[in-house]
């Protein structure tokens, strides 16, 4: 019989679903992927668009629950499997500040590198929800200079989230190459999880390319 707590992983290679794909398997967790050709434009077909009405992966469903948004699915799937040691307990001294880290990704630091990434002006200091680009960069850079993971000598979900989000903006020239922010990448790219998912993503990206015609 299926178990209907068994999760499935709305996916497309080479996005912000890798990121989930590479916690899953850092937790040992068992999970079905749904694929979306992105080249051909699945996430914006109807049957998608109510999973998930922005067209966006990653997606997580477990029975009836749907999961969007990477900074809840990084906290609830590290708090779904406890076990493997990815998540500050609640009562844990660190469980805030893995909270405030995770969070300060999805509300500060992805707006502020969309910004970028337009060559957009920031918003007045005070209305932005970043403050300014090298204000939120630089605090991340002051925590991550602790080490060698974002909470020091633990590693959490928190830096699965962290250390994919700064290598693809590494690459994309969005933050700029500081010892910091290249060794934290590296660091956590090197991992087999992320070495795993990253190659048999390279290999669905070019199965969607040509069967999306090129
Ligand atoms: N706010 C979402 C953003 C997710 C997102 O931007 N996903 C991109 C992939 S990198 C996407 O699905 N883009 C497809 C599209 O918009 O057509 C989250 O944090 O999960």
């Amino acid at each position: 019989m299926t178990d209907p707590n068994r999760l499935t992983l709305f996916y497309s290679p080479q996005t912000r679903a890798t990121g989930t794909r590479v916690l899953l398997e850092e937790l040992g967790a068992p999970y079905d992927l749904h694929v979306l050709n992105m080249k051909a434009g699945e996430q914006r077909q109807p049957a998608y668009l109510a999973v998930n009405p922005l067209g966006k992966v990653p997606a997580i469903r477990r029975g009836d629950a749907l999961v969007t948004e990477q900074v809840a699915i990084t906290i609830y799937l590290a708090d779904l499997f406890p076990q493997a040691g990815l998540a500050p307990a609640l009562d844990d001294p660190l469980r805030g500040p893995y909270l405030r880290w995770i969070a300060y990704y999805g509300s500060s630091f992805e707006p502020a590198v969309v910004d970028r990434f337009m060559q957009r002006e920031a918003a007045p200091i005070t209305m932005s929800p970043y403050a300014d680009y090298d204000t939120m960069l630089g605090a991340l850079e002051a925590q991550l200079a602790g080490g060698p993971y974002l909470l020091g000598d633990r590693f959490t979900a928190a830096d699965v989230l962290w250390g994919i989000a700064l290598s693809w903006t590494l690459d994309f020239g969005l933050v700029p190459k500081t010892d910091v922010f290249v060794r934290y990448a590296e660091r956590v790219t090197a991992r087999p999880a992320f070495q795993r998912v990253s190659a048999a993503d390279a290999e669905m990206a070019a199965q969607h390319a040509a069967a999306a015609g090129g």
